[in-house]
């Protein structure tokens, strides 16, 4: 036989160049059985066993139609069930139509419950008190109306009654005021203005008018009936001095949302919100952080004319299930000011807030005494003005005292945010922060959870303002998700979500060890140029831990632990345990949870179970409901069994 010639290099590139053509004609050709293939090769890729080891999963949980909510707020009970809030769930339509919506997810049941939710907290402030309850404070009043649907001039009056003689006024819903050029205004509520006091001062006698607020619309549509400067208003029909209205300015500016003053404390045993005593001021947007001794503090949020409160806080006083105003603790925050609560009882506000008020105030980090009202700035945070929908998180264990602040944007619709991420080290005599690993991407609304081996899972999020446009990105949806370990100071890489969460988006750690992911509420849909719809699915990221052999198991001891004592846990597993954890579940809406936190556990090993010690400062374990994990030497967590801290 001949042996055959070995072809020219002319000749091989001529025919791999016709084999390249044929090649790509083919994959033209078959553009959408290459996309199947490909996606194919994903699937098995992230479903292999290796895969899962090293990044964990994701799957998408089946919702019955009938239980997707828009959930702009969850929690964690101690029943082991979410809470999923919407109210009324960013849909003015809703609103209206007073419909306000609760779910129960129960994970180990997989079932939905609908939840009767009274009144509108959409955008209400939640915390956990010490006997599981959840205190939820605030909501919404009114929904916003942008600048050019606005058609009547508005704004806030105050009613000022003179004559202390005559009692109280009730003024109806509707009640009329003339301006001096005889525009006229109708009341939206019904108010009573208070009788004004007499104080005497020796000889002299000084009257001190009674008087309430009302938002006033004009009764003409147009221009006509704006007032630029503050005047004084007559009440249609009523002659003589003693009761008139004064306005700052009746304009035609966009009006905020208001808040609204009702709490509750919903029960997990019953699953009913329970009416509390109301709040002192209505409240939107407002941070609820619980107090060493059980009461809670409630700060900062918009007012039901949708100002910005300007430092008024209150107590949640729990013995009696009533709000008192708390003067002495006068401090203006941002809303939803992201605080944690230090071992010395001190509350971190950690700069991270979730986008109402001024750019230049309240906006810098600190430590706030509660006790007496002093505030010690933390500096060193780079790029100070990109807080607004950062979040920020106390690092597993507690017992280190450090917070981490991660990505966030600027003031308002901002183009810009970032990937930079600070720890501090509250624990240091001057502490400040300094640079931690950035974030692959610049990320708003960044969800933390906290996982049972100290790291801490950091998922969705977007570059953009809700989603929207970035740089020459239509859509900013974050799919990277990373495990941030303290102990290296490293992000991990995790498994991609298929699910995009922006604003109004939650992550929260599961009793199994899972995480559940939910909510977002993109400004635009995918073209860039309609209104986007409120993302439904939910999806929930096993992490590396559960595909890495037997999980150790507790199988007993006690349902309530007290401070500062050691209890008994009985595990098969005892000898391969390496830590324990107390985990507080999380309350999150708006990338703001005052209650997630990790407690160290000191840990003995005896032949059938585990001796555990919990701290006794109660501003590191506050007292409540708590999720005990035992972790093993290959950082493999066990379910968590519930534990109530005193
Ligand atoms: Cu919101």
């Amino acid at each position: 036989m001949k042996p055959r010639t070995r072809p020219t290099l002319a000749r091989r590139l001529v025919s791999g160049l016709a084999t390249l053509v044929v090649l790509g004609t083919v994959v033209v050709a078959n553009r959408p059985m290459v996309a199947v293939a490909s996606e194919a090769l994903h699937t098995y890729k992230i479903n292999r066993q290796s895969y899962k080891e090293r990044y964990g999963h994701w799957a998408n949980l089946p919702v019955p139609r009938d239980f997707r909510v828009n959930a702009i707020h969850a929690a964690l009970l101690h029943t082991g069930k979410v809470l999923i809030i919407a109210g009324s769930g960013n849909n003015k339509d809703s609103f209206e139509a007073g419909s306000f919506r609760s779910v129960l997810y129960d994970p180990a049941a997989d079932s939905f419950t609908e939840i009767d939710t009274p009144t509108d907290v959409f955008c209400a402030g939640h915390a956990f008190l010490p006997d599981g309850k959840l205190l939820v404070a605030g909501g919404t009043k009114s929904y916003e109306v942008l600048e050019d649907e606005v058609d009547h001039a508005a704004g806030v009056m105050k009613i000022k009654n003179e004559s202390p003689d005559g009692g109280p006024h009730v003024l109806e819903k509707g009640t009329r005021l003339v301006s001096a050029t005889g525009h006229v205004y109708r009341t939206r509520d019904k108010v009573t203005v208070p009788t004004a006091r007499k104080m005497t001062h020796g000889t002299t006698t000084t009257v001190h008018a009674g008087e309430v607020e009302v938002w006033v619309d004009a009764v003409e549509k147009g221009d006509a009936a704006v007032v630029g400067q503050p005047a004084q208003y007559s009440l249609e029909g009523l002659t003589g001095p003693n009761l008139y209205g004064v306005s700052e300015k009746i304009t035609r500016e966009k009006q905020e949302y208001g808040g609204d003053k009702t709490s509750y404390e919903f029960d997990p045993v019953t699953e009913k919100y329970v009416k509390t005593g109301n709040l002192q001021d209505p409240r939107w947007y407002p941070t609820l952080i619980g107090l060493n001794g059980g009461d809670v503090l409630a700060v900062s949020g918009l007012d039901q004319f949708g100002r910005i409160l300007p430092g008024r806080n209150e107590r949640y006083l729990t013995a009696e299930r009533r709000w008192v105003k708390a003067p002495e603790l006068k401090r203006y925050f941002p809303t939803y000011p992201s605080l944690h609560m230090m071992g010395d009882g001190k509350v971190f506000y950690s700069g991270a807030n979730a986008g109402y008020g001024p750019d230049d105030k309240g906006r810098t980090p600190g430590l706030w005494d509660v006790r007496n009202n002093r505030f010690q700035q933390v500096p060193g945070l780079r790029e100070p003005d990109k807080n607004e929908t950062a979040s920020s998180v106390l690092l597993p264990p507690a017992q280190e005292q450090k917070v981490m602040m991660f990505g966030g944007g600027g003031v308002g619709e901002s183009e810009h945010s970032t990937a930079r991420t600070d720890i501090v080290d509250l624990d240091e005599k001057s502490p400040r922060y300094r640079p931690g690993p950035d974030l692959p991407k610049p990320a708003r609304y960044l969800s933390t959870v906290l996982l049972p081996d100290d790291s801490v899972l950091t998922t969705g999020g977007s570059s953009g303002y809700r989603g929207g446009k970035y740089r020459d990105q239509t859509r900013s949806d974050l799919f990277n998700a990373q495990i941030y370990r303290p102990d290296r100071n490293v992000f991990e890489t995790a498994a991609e979500s298929t699910v995009g969460r922006n604003y109004h988006s939650e992550a929260i750690l599961l009793p199994d060890g899972r995480v559940i992911t939910m909510g977002s509420d993109p400004l635009y849909d995918p073209t860039g140029k309609n209104a986007g719809t409120f993302e439904q699915r939910i999806e929930v990221y096993s992490p590396p831990y559960l595909f890495r052999g037997t999980r150790p198991a507790i199988t007993g001891g006690p349902a309530a632990v007290s401070r500062g004592t050691t209890a008994t846990f009985t595990t098969p597993d005892a000898a391969r345990i390496a830590s324990a954890r107390l985990v507080r579940p999380s309350s999150v809406t708006h990338v703001t949870d005052t209650d997630q936190r990790s407690v160290a556990l000191g840990l003995h090993r005896t032949a059938g179970g585990v001796d555990v010690t919990v701290p006794e400062k109660a501003g590191l374990a506050p007292s409540g409901w708590y999720m005990l994990f035992l972790v093993d030497d290959k950082g493999v967590p066990s379910a968590a069994r519930w534990v109530q801290v005193r």
